[in-house]
């Protein structure tokens, strides 16, 4: 038994478990009307009721004591002290110094970082400003009116995220995309219809070592200086974001259009930082300093709310008890706007990447379930596919759904038929139809059994004002520290992805046995042997 099954609490709660686990919905909202009002908090601009969960005031107590057994809080002010809790790659975990005000102070290693992140934003938003301008021009003298950031994974998928989900609020005389595959198809795509001399590359990286950025950067290098036919170009269409500012340098790319962020950024948590450089080209300045607005205001709520009264704690609690009480493999995020249409896809590395380990923080292998498997799509969209095996399939999928009270659309009476859906559904799922209920509707008998929809399915609901820069700063706050609270329980370092390494080492020996000259002595598997063949084969025959 490890550290986290040995405590009281866990004990605890797996009895309590075994006592309300087919408890339904309907008797415990029946039996508790205050229920609603009780289990529901705010924090940060953001609503959140979590009454439609399988939860009693005694599973809260039992969580909220597993927290405290576990040491949540103590390790969260670690956090924001710059203690290095990221143990294995021995850094300090400080995102949410990115977004702290201008008057405060927070240490790595005695010295002030707030500085340092100040200094780099008055930059990028100077830079943002001359582009939105027109002060910024290109080599041929024309103004710049596209901007494509190459980038993988928390270099690309924060970036691509925020501009769609906050596009109302962007420069539409501007053209942004988003390049971060290694296939060919991606940068093709994205810069067919793209005018050379008014195209700016950002090329995001923190390493600026990445095999699919650096591939894609060194295309985006020829591609402009064929099409403008000088190599003085670069200066003028490129700008880059790392921490490694060697590698930018020897690129070739402008020290005045380099901005950089530090190693207690992690990628999956920087599009607050430079990462965000496209966001803030093109948004502007000032909505971006309203997301880091947003931001800061979840983590203060999170630094400071009580913890029943804590949006990402419980969040974050709630996610263990489905995942290692009820065995729930997934978790489903919908959010009720076309806007966060890359919002789960983004949930899914924060949250996958962070706390998919099965190692603990003293090196043993984990004897419980960690990081669920988190997917989703935006409503209404999932409701006429997948959200059937929710309703009535046999596996239970507690879900997050998202909702926003104003329109940003013009069309704004269709909000309500948005609104009206989400709604609906988080009704339906929680509370179901009953048999007695369709047969006094008049359902024919043939029919009946296949149309009782059993309900008991969990939902949190978050609902905010609009989609706006500081809710979405503090919707992703939110996330990553329901992350760090789950992370915490679990005992795991959600800071570090070393699972990633393997893949990457693998794919740099196979890339010289792929080339059309090469006559490889393969020495993988049977299986990797035989496709690298047949793959030679194929791809040289004319
Ligand atoms: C994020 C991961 C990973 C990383 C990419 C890109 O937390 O570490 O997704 O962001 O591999 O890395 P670079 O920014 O160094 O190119």
């Amino acid at each position: 038994m490890t550290a986290l099954t040995a405590t009281p609490a866990w004990k605890a709660l797996s009895s309590h478990h075994a006592q309300i686990k087919d408890v339904h919905l309907r008797k415990l909202f029946a039996d508790d009307p205050g229920r609603a009002e009780r289990f529901s908090a705010e924090g940060g601009g953001l609503f959140l009721d979590y009454s439609k969960n399988r939860i009693t005031d005694e599973t809260l107590r039992l969580l909220l004591q597993l927290a405290e057994e576990r040491g949540v809080a103590k390790r969260r002010d670690a956090m924001f002290a710059g203690e290095k809790i990221n143990a294995t790659e021995r850094r300090a975990v400080l995102h949410v110094a990115l977004r702290a005000p201008r008057d405060s102070r927070i240490a790595v290693d005695g010295v002030d970082v707030v500085p340092d992140v100040h200094k780099v934003l008055d930059a990028m938003a100077d830079f943002a400003s001359r582009l939105r301008s027109g002060g910024f021009t290109g080599h041929t003298g024309k103004r710049i009116r596209n901007v494509v950031n190459i980038g993988i994974g928390g270099s690309y998928l924060g970036p691509e995220m925020a501009y769609r989900a906050l596009r109302p609020f962007s420069e539409r005389a501007m053209t942004f995309r988003f390049v971060a595959n290694v296939d060919g198809g991606d940068f093709t795509e994205a810069t067919l219809d793209l005018n050379a001399e008014e195209t700016l590359f950002i090329v995001s990286s923190k390493t600026f070592t990445t095999l699919e950025t650096m591939t894609n950067a060194a295309t985006a290098r020829a591609w402009l200086v064929g099409k403008l036919g000088s190599d003085a170009a670069v200066a003028k269409h490129f700008a880059a974001v790392s921490t490694n500012i060697d590698g930018v340098t020897k690129f070739g790319i402008d020290p005045a259009n380099t901005f950089g962020f530090w190693d207690w950024v992690g990628g999956r948590y920087s599009m607050d930082s430079a990462i965000g450089l496209s966001t803030m080209i093109a948004i502007g300045a000032d909505n971006f300093r309203a997301m880091l607005g947003g931001f800061h205001a979840m983590d203060e709520h999170f630094r400071t709310a009580p913890a029943a009264r804590n949006l990402p704690m419980v969040l974050g609690l709630l996610t263990v008890w489905y995942n290692n009480f009820f065995g729930a493999q997934t978790i489903g995020v919908m959010p009720y706007s076309a806007h966060l249409a890359r919002f789960p896809a983004y949930l899914q590395q924060l949250q996958m990447e962070s706390n998919g380990k099965h190692v603990d923080f003293d090196g043993g292998v984990v004897d419980y379930q960690t990081g669920p498997i988190i997917w989703g799509e935006p409503g209404t969209d999932g409701q006429h596919s997948f959200y059937q095996l929710l309703h009535q399939g046999t596996k239970l999928v507690p879900c997050d759904m998202i909702g926003f009270c104003k329109p940003l659309s013009p069309l704004a009476e269709q909000h309500d038929l948005l609104m009206a859906n989400l709604f609906a559904q988080a009704e339906a799922l929680g509370f179901g139809k009953t048999e007695q209920e369709l047969k006094a509707e008049g359902s024919p008998d043939f029919q009946t059994p296949f149309r009782v929809t059993e309900g008991n399915r969990p939902t949190n609901m978050i609902l905010a004002e609009r989609l706006d820069p500081a809710t979405l700063g503090s919707l992703v706050a939110l996330y990553e520290h329901s992350v760090f609270t789950q992370g915490a329980i679990w005992g795991i370092d959600s800071y570090d992805q070393w699972g990633v390494e393997l893949g990457k080492v693998l794919a740099s020996r196979i890339i010289p046995e792929l080339d059309r000259g090469a006559e490889p002595k393969l020495s993988h598997d049977a299986s990797t042997n035989a496709l690298i063949n047949r793959y030679r084969r194929h791809r040289w025959v004319r």
